[in-house]
Formats: structure tokens, sequence, C-alpha cells
């Protein structure tokens, strides 16, 4: 395992290892039953090309109303429970007391990307954010606290972990594109990513 840090991200390359990406993998498998993937629609009506749903007692949605977080999914039941196998991963890596509120599980299919933004809908900036990056190669670029500037890019592999707090917390980032079929841990291919945040 390798720290890099970038910008203030905390960048820790191989954090889990193969029998950790692996049950990680399995413990989402009936999350992704019981509230499934969504594609969410900007506020301008545009729709994203990332699948995503939550866990936990709050999850991210978007659609005409704006982005916010709210406790029932698009379908109305409520977001499943955080395993605690995820809750381990933010513990080990921020050392915090308080635990996340909400697990946000994107997933990335061929041809998928996230535009550069803020993650700002959280009550309290204080807390970290924490990525944990399952299946294909994703390349993540960071760059400043205001919109625009030079950036820097590094690739995202499976089982790497990456902390965004302190003064990176709100610094613009995103993934510019993924590998496809780079990876073999999920079965159909693409890349999960998880973030867990304080979102109240
Ligand atoms: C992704 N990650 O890796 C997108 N957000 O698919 C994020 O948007 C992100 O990596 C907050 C903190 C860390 C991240
Ligand atoms: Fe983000």
């Amino acid at each position: 395992m390798t720290r890099l840090l970038l910008r203030g991200f905390d960048i820790r390359k191989g954090h889990l290892n193969l029998a950790r990406q692996t049950a990680l993998v399995d413990v989402l498998r009936p999350i992704l039953k019981s509230a499934p993937l969504f594609r969410p629609t900007t506020s301008t009506g545009k729709q994203m090309s990332v699948r995503m749903t939550s866990a936990g007692a709050l999850g991210w949605v978007s659609d005409k109303s704006g982005y916010r977080y709210q406790a029932q999914h698009p379908k109305g039941m409520e977001w499943p429970d955080i395993p605690q196998d995820i809750l381990t991963v933010w513990q080990d890596v921020t050392g915090v007391e308080k635990l996340p509120d909400c697990c946000l599980i994107n997933y990335y299919g061929e041809g998928t990307r996230m535009g550069m933004h803020q993650d700002k809908d959280e009550a309290d900036f204080s807390w970290p954010v924490v990525s944990i990056s399952l299946g294909d190669d994703a390349l993540f670029r960071i760059g400043n606290t205001t919109r625009g500037g030079k950036t820097e890019s590094v690739w995202l592999n499976s089982g790497d972990v990456v902390v965004m707090g302190g003064p990176a917390r709100l610094t613009y980032h995103g993934i510019d594109r993924i590998r496809f079929n780079s990876s073999r841990l999920l079965p159909k291919g693409g890349r999960i990513n998880l973030t867990l945040r304080v979102a109240s």
C-alpha cells in the first residue's frame, strides 16, 4: 500500500486487498436488490451517465427539484443500512468517532463519466468524505476550490481509498473516464465508487 497526497486528497493506493474488495461486493449485492440503482436527472433536466443508489439514514438524490439528501429512495422505500465492513473502512482511514450517515453508491458502466463537482450538499464540511473504488480503473481529476484552473489527474484502481478533508474538502473533482473491463472484480464489468459522508 502506498499513500499519495495530491492537492490535499489523501489517496491510499491498494488500501483494500482483493479479499476485502470481494467482501464489499458481496455486502453490496443485497443493497442493490432492495434499493435498485437509478439514473438521476440534474435540475436542468439532463440525465447523469452514472447510475446510483445509497445506504444509510440519508441518500443523495437529484431530480427537477434539485440536489438533496433524503430518507427515501425515489421509489419511496427507506435506504438499507450501511454494512459494518464499509463503516470499518471509514473508521480505519479517518480515525473519527462520528460515523457517516450516507453511503452513496455510484455505478460506472462503459463510457460513463462524472463531471467536475464539489461535494457541498452536506450540513457540516468539517467532516471528511471517504471514497472507495471497486472494479474498473478510473481517471480521477482534481482541480481547485473554485471552478477552473489547472488540474492534476491520477488513476484510481480497485481497492484504492481516497479521503477528502480539511482544506481539500470543497475542492472540485471528477471522473474523466473509466477503462472498461480492466478489472474482473465485478462480473458484468464497470466500476463501483462508494462515497461515505456525514450528510446531516
Ligand atoms: C468517483 N468520486 O471516484 C467520484 N467525492 O467515482 C467523488 O466524487 C468523490 O472520490 C468526494 C470525495 C472523494 C471522491
Ligand atoms: Fe465527489
